[in-house]
């Protein structure tokens, strides 16, 4: 079993490149940002409650993304291994999952990072914004918000894997398929 984390800022790709991942490695793909917007869409309590925290570019409580993570991992059998997109977000949802991990007999393999300058970003968010309609694409000031919350809360993770010998940086400028190459490079060389 094989278990990855796609990570890097909002716009980097890990979506985009999750889902193709995801097919080719035959990995079950655990988007949050997916599971919490498949929420709002169904005017559940949890949606509503999310919904404001989320347009404003800020995360959702640890909890709640660690109970849904937790209830995907047991409801998926049979499976080759998982794809993290956009979880954990905090160093606390790592320790989180490496312990939800541990309990199952499985660990963290990789942590692909994408790197990707700041203007791209918020060129492929604004971008976004245009075809999707998503609240937190459409405000620069939200995406900037979005930036500092990674670069506060997210990016120290990245060296608490690192002590852990599983940080694997990846050029993410250019295009899908070059960056899905790339990773795809990668994904071959883990065990
Ligand atoms: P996410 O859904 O994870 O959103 P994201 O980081 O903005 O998007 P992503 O990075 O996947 O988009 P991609 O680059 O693929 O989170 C949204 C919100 O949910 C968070 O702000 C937070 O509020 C909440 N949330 C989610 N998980 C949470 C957690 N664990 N804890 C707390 N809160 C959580 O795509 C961006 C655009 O770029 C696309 O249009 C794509 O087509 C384009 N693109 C991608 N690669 C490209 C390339 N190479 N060239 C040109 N365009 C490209």
């Amino acid at each position: 079993m094989v278990n990855v984390l796609i990570f890097g800022p909002p716009g980097s790709g890990k979506g985009t490149q999750s889902v193709r991942l995801a097919e080719k490695f035959n990995l079950t793909h655990l988007s949050t940002g997916d599971m919490l917007r498949a929420e709002i869409a169904a005017g559940t309590d949890l949606g509503r409650k999310m919904s404001s925290i989320m347009s404003k570019g800020e995360l959702v409580p640890d909890e709640v993304v660690i109970e849904m993570i937790a209830k995907k991992i047991d409801s998926t059998k049979g499976n080759a291994g998982f794809l993290f997109d956009g979880f954990p977000r905090t160093v606390e949802q790592t320790v989180a999952l490496e312990e939800m991990l541990k309990r199952r007999k499985m660990k963290i393999n990789s942590m692909l990072v994408l790197e990707v300058d700041h203007d791209e970003l918020v060129k492929r968010l604004l971008f976004r914004a245009e075809q999707s309609g998503r609240p937190d694409d459409k405000d620069p000031e939200v995406i900037e918000n979005r930036i500092d919350v990674y670069k506060q809360k997210t990016e120290p993770i990245i060296n608490y894997c690192r002590q852990r010998g599983i940080y694997q940086p990846v050029d993410g400028m250019g295009s899908i398929e070059d960056i899905f190459g790339r990773l795809a490079g990668y994904m071959k060389k883990i065990k």
